[in-house]
C-alpha cells in the first residue's frame, strides 16, 4: 500500500517532522495502528542492515530513531487502553551499558495496551536499580531489554542481584532484545523470553495469571 511505503521511506529518511502527520493520515484512512507500526519497523530494519554494513552513520541512524519516536507518539493512545484495570505491574528497562530504547519503548506500549502497569526505568540500568524499582513498585515482572552482545552478561548479574536481595521468588524476570535467545534465557535462569513486543505482552499476561 502506497501510504505504508511512504511511512517506511520517511522513517528511513529520518524525517521526524513529517512522520506524525503521515501516521495520522494513515490512521484516518483506516489503516490499523499495528500495520503502521509494522511499516515503521520495516523502515528501521533497513536502517539496521545498512548501519551494520557501515553504509549509514550514527547521526543518520539517530534521525530515523527520532522519526520512530515521533510516529510512536501518535500510535501510543491507539495501542494502549488508558482505562484498563491494571492486571499487574512491570518494571521495564534496558540493561546497564545499553542505550538502545526503541524496542524497550515498544514493549512498554504493548504491555500497557494489554492492561499492565508499566514502570519504565530507562536505559543503562544497573542490576541493583532493577531490584530497588521492583521493591518500590511491588512489581510482578521485571522486564529487561538488551540489544548488544556486550550487554547480555548483565542478565545473569540481574538474576544474582534479585537472589542476593532475597526476592528472586517474588518476581518473574523476562528478557528480550535482538541478540537474546530462548537458550540464553533458560541458561541464565530467567523466567521468560520474548522475541518481539507482541510476544512480550502475551507472555507478561500469562506470567501475571
Ligand atoms: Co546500535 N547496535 N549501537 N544504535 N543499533 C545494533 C543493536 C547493532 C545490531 C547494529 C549493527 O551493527 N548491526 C549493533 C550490535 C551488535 C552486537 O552487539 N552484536 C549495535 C552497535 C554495535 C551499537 C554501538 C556499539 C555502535 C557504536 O557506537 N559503535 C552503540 C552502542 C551504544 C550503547 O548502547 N552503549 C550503538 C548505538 C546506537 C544508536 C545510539 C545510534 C541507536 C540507538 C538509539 C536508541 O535506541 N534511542 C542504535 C540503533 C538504532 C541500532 C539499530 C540500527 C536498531 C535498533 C532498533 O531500535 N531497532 C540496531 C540494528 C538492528 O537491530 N538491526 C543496532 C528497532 C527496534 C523496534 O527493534 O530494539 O530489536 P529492537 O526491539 C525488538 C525486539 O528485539 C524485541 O521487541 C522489539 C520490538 O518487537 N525486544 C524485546 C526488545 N527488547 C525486548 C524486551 C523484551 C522482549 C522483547 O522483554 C523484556
Amino acid at each position: 500500500m502506497e501510504m505504508l511505503k511512504k511511512i517506511s521511506e520517511t522513517l528511513y529518511d529520518g524525517d521526524e517532522f513529517a512522520m506524525p502527520g503521515l501516521v495520522q493520515e494513515a490512521i484516518d484512512a483506516g489503516i490499523t495502528p499495528q500495520e503502521v507500526l509494522d511499516a515503521m519497523m520495516a523502515g528501521m530494519a533497513i536502517v539496521g542492515d545498512e548501519f551494520s554494513r557501515d553504509e549509514l552513520y550514527i547521526p543518520e541512524v539517530l534521525c530515523s530513531c527520532h522519526a520512530m519516536m515521533e510516529g510512536s507518539k501518535v500510535l501510543k493512545p491507539l495501542l494502549t487502553d488508558q482505562d484498563a484495570k491494571s492486571l499487574g505491574t512491570v518494571v521495564l528497562g534496558s540493561v546497564q551499558g545499553d542505550m538502545h530504547d526503541i524496542g524497550k519503548n515498544l514493549v512498554g506500549m504493548l504491555l500497557e495496551g494489554r492492561g499492565l502497569k508499566v514502570i519504565d526505568i530507562g536505559v543503562d540500568v544497573p542490576a541493583e536499580i532493577f531490584v530497588e524499582a521492583a521493591i518500590a513498585n511491588k512489581a510482578d515482572i521485571v522486564a529487561c531489554s538488551a540489544l548488544l552482545t556486550t550487554t547480555m552478561p548483565e542478565v545473569p548479574k540481574i538474576i544474582k542481584a534479585f537472589e542476593d536481595a532475597g526476592i528472586r521468588d517474588q518476581v518473574k524476570i523476562m528478557i528480550g532484545g535482538a541478540p537474546i535467545t530462548q537458550e540464553f534465557s533458560d541458561r541464565t535462569g530467567c523466567d521468560a523470553y520474548a522475541k518481539d513486543a507482541g510476544g512480550a505482552a502475551t507472555l507478561a499476561i500469562e506470567l501475571c495469571q
